[in-house]
């Protein structure tokens, strides 16, 4: 016999989405659990992205779990690009009055643990053989197990944050779900390293050996990548290789400043783009990267996932407490209307900035053009700036 439980909201997945959905909810006076198969301390070792929008950020003041963040994050009012040596500045508060925070992923995930462990709230990790059922019904379920014992959670609703790899999106029937994908041609080497980073800002470099992106955690903290196959084993990537490859695609300049500390981590991530339709089914929701992944060149992936849980909050909140279904009924069309603009800006970035295998000449000379343009043209800087320091939330 499976052990019962029950909830109002059952949030499966404890990354950034689920867990800022259960804060938002829990500060609304609603009932959630969170189900994540990783133990805890494996989910706060992921090292994965660092920069904050100013809604990302407002978000998470809501959540109440800002305090750290402001004291120990990074604001940042532009960046640069470097097209083969050559470097401009986007200034982010000149062309549109804002900016963004350099704060990791990782803190930000430990700040919500941390949160929720201290309001009491239920976190169960290490469950398997998550299996979220009913869907259709009023009155769903989410079967797992967890320490050998069978386990049936019934909720109102199910939110699905469980990222690309997660169960609840192959929940919604394939007659129903609708899915547009591009996978590109490379990959992206990171390495972590304590070192002082090459300059105050984010660095994206073009070169013809390929992209390389100068980031940081802190001020003694380096975050580097550079472009890669997609198939390459972190083997084949030795860290003086990396450097090499970084000093050469940034010019001497930078180069001159680049401190060739060992790395703590390293790891390739291939590029994707991806979003699933609906976001809603039933009583099942998604957010996050179980509804959409965005290759990292635009730093879109955490702060899309904040914008839907910010819109989903308010639709559950609606409709769990104030018996309003609309804003429930209008989630997906809502957050996929944001979505799509940043899967367009990942994608131009993406495109405007990686050496692409040879053979479409015609692609080439497009892109040494829209770069030519970027250089010259302020209109065109506002339109980067614009969609870097993120799109409106639109929430109210
Ligand atoms: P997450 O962070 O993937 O969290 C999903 C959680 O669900 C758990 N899970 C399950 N739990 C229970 N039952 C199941 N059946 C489950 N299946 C999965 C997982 O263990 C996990 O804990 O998704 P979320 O919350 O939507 O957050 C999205 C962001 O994490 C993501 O968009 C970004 O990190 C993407 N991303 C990056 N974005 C950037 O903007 N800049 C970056 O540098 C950057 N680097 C990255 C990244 C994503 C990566 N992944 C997913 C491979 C680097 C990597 C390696
Ligand atoms: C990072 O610091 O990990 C980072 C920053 C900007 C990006 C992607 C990743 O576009």
């Amino acid at each position: 016999m499976a052990k019962l439980l029950s909830t109002r909201v059952a949030i499966v997945g404890a990354g950034p989405a689920g867990l800022l959905l259960g804060q938002l909810l829990h500060r609304a006076g609603i009932d959630n659990l969170v189900l994540e198969r990783r133990p805890i301390a494996r989910v706060l070792a992921r090292i994965r992205a660092g920069v904050l929008e100013e809604g990302t950020v407002r978000l998470l003041e809501e959540a109440g779990v800002a305090d750290r963040l402001h004291r120990e994050g990074l604001v940042h009012e532009g960046i640069e690009i470097a097209v083969q040596g050559e470097r401009r500045r986007i200034d982010f508060r000149a062309l549109t009055g804002r900016q963004v925070v350099v704060y990791g992923q990782t803190e930000v995930t430990k700040d919500l643990v941390e949160a929720r462990r201290a309001a009491g709230l239920p976190l169960l990790d290490e469950v398997s053989d998550v299996l979220p059922v009913d869907l259709e019904s009023e009155r769903p379920r989410v079967l797992f197990r967890r320490g050998g014992e069978a386990f049936e959670l019934s909720c109102e609703i199910v939110a699905g944050c469980d990222g690309f790899h997660g169960i609840c999106r192959s929940r919604i029937p394939a007659s129903r779900l609708r899915t547009f994908e591009r996978v590109y041609p490379f990959g992206w080497l990171g390495i972590l390293t304590r070192a002082r980073p090459v300059s105050d800002e984010l660095i994206y470099a073009y070169s013809e050996r390929g992209f390389a992106l100068f980031s940081m955690r802190s001020p003694t903290v380096s975050r580097l990548y550079v472009q890669c196959a997609p198939s390459d084993p972190v083997e084949a990537w030795p860290d003086e290789r990396v450097y090499e490859e970084l000093a050469l695609r940034v010019g001497p300049e930078v180069a001159a400043r680049l401190e060739r500390a060992p790395s703590i981590e390293k790891s390739v991530t291939q590029m994707r783009s991806f979003v699933a339709e609906p976001m809603r089914h039933g009583r099942l929701v998604l957010a996050g990267d179980a509804a959409h992944i965005v290759p990292p060149t635009g730093a879109k992936g955490l702060n899309l996932a904040a914008a839907d849980v910010g819109l989903l909050a308010r639709a559950l909140v609606a409709f769990l407490r104030g018996n309003d279904p609309r804003p429930l009924d209008d989630y997906s069309e809502r957050a996929l209307a944001r979505v799509w603009k940043a899967e367009r800006f990942s994608w131009w970035m993406t495109s405007l900035l990686h050496k692409f295998p040879e053979g479409d000449p015609f692609r080439d000379r497009l892109q040494r053009a829209e770069l030519d343009y970027l250089f010259g043209s302020r209109a065109q800087q506002t339109v980067l700036a614009e969609n870097y320091v993120g799109l409106p939330l639109a929430l109210d």
